[in-house]
């Protein structure tokens, strides 16, 4: 298949209420949309890089310019036979994982759209329905946080993931536990701890959590791997991870006991199903992370987690969750056994919205695809 065109489009989405980690607040979310075309079909893919270097150093002014004057060129110059192929065109630009998945996800939709099969089944997923969780925010108090988690309870989340930072976190996990004793909770700390905090992170021990996500530095696996033999709780790898060489190394020295899953910090969708490949072979859950992505992402994620190894539940809540009026749809709802269903028609199942007001825009044509008008 020769891709013909590939357009890039980015606008700024305000998210329904502010959402705070360790590394900040986030108050609207910039999102650049990837479309490829070809044999008159259009795959769609979603940058998850922000507006600033905090997740990663990947920024939308990094991903838009790697793709346009990297990625994009090679891809409009190669001949592709599988979905897979993408990956391995990209494989001689170093980093930029979110920028090479915006278009290798897009490729992977545009491939299942133009063979009349669903995303899901084209990676190899098994679910019809996929478990998901809700990421709440660092809230200004336990009370607040307590009343915010009851707030996702009653909406019907059966898995809380829980932001924290230091002074932000075992008093407020404690009340959170003890509001609720027999919810699922998981805390993530985006890299806010060193080894110098191990007693902290042990008093969380008591609590019965599903995981730890990410406690130290975004790139460690060495001090990660000293600090879950004084945890009994698993600690879970975010940041960490950008390879499926990073999940192996991370599983060998036992850094983690589960990996967090996000197509956009390791490359796509090739990627992401190497590293389930090889956990579900060591036997180490995985779980489909979020970054606040709109039903574009939403709908690739939702495709990811349908593999069979996603044995915990994600970070995809409903299409609710951020915004009020997303840019693209069918939306997902929450299902009665907090899941959410897995579109069954071509591609990822979801269509950009008509007469969206795009910040900024750009196509780049093939020089072999002549247009007929
Ligand atoms: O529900 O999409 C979602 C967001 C889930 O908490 C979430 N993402 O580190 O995993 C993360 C985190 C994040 C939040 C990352 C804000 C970057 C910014």
């Amino acid at each position: 298949m020769r891709i013909e065109s590939v357009e890039l489009k980015q606008v700024q989405l305000e998210l329904t209420a502010p959402f705070t980690t360790s590394f900040g607040t986030t108050l609207r979310r910039p999102c650049i949309i990837t479309a490829v075309h070809a044999e008159g079909e259009t795959g769609l893919g979603e940058c998850v890089a922000f507006d600033g270097p905090w997740y990663s150093y990947e920024t939308t002014t990094t991903a838009w310019h790697v793709m346009s004057d990297f990625l994009i060129p090679r891809l409009l110059e190669a001949n592709i036979a599988e979905p897979e192929d993408v990956w391995s065109l990209f494989a001689p630009i170093r980093g930029h994982n979110m920028a090479k998945a915006a278009l290798e996800m897009a490729c992977w939709d545009l491939i299942a759209r133009c063979r009349g099969v669903s995303l899901a089944s084209l990676l190899g997923g098994t679910r019809e329905r996929v478990p998901v969780g809700v990421s709440v925010g660092i809230q200004p108090s336990p009370d607040a946080l307590v009343e915010t988690v009851g707030h996702f309870l009653d909406d019907g989340y059966g898995r809380i993931k829980l932001k924290i930072a230091p002074g932000a976190d075992v008093e407020f996990v404690t009340a959170v536990r003890e509001a609720y004793p027999s919810a699922l909770v998981q805390v993530d700390a985006n890299s806010a701890y060193t080894l110098a905090d191990t007693n902290t992170l042990q008093q969380m021990d008591h609590l019965d959590l599903l995981l730890i996500e990410q406690p130290l530095s975004p790139d460690d696996i060495v001090d990660h791997a000293w600090l879950q033999r004084e945890l009994n709780t698993p600690i879970c790898l975010d940041e960490s991870i950008h390879s499926p060489d990073d999940a192996r190394h991370a599983l060998d020295l036992g850094s983690c006991r589960i990996i967090n899953i996000k197509p956009g910090r390791v490359g796509g969708h090739n990627q992401s199903r190497e590293i389930h490949n090889l956990c579900l072979s060591r036997g180490a859950p995985v779980w489909c992370g979020g970054m606040l992505e709109t039903n574009v992402g939403r709908a690739h994620n939702v495709a990811l987690a349908s593999l069979p190894g996603f044995s915990l539940p994600g970070d995809i809540s409903a299409s609710s969750r951020y915004y009020a009026q997303d840019i693209a749809g069918p939306g997902f709802s929450l299902n009665d056994d907090s899941t959410l269903s897995v579109p069954t028609g071509p591609g990822i199942g979801v269509e950009l919205e008509h007469g969206i007001a795009w910040d900024r825009s750009a196509t780049f044509r093939a020089q072999h695809h002549v247009s007929v008008s």
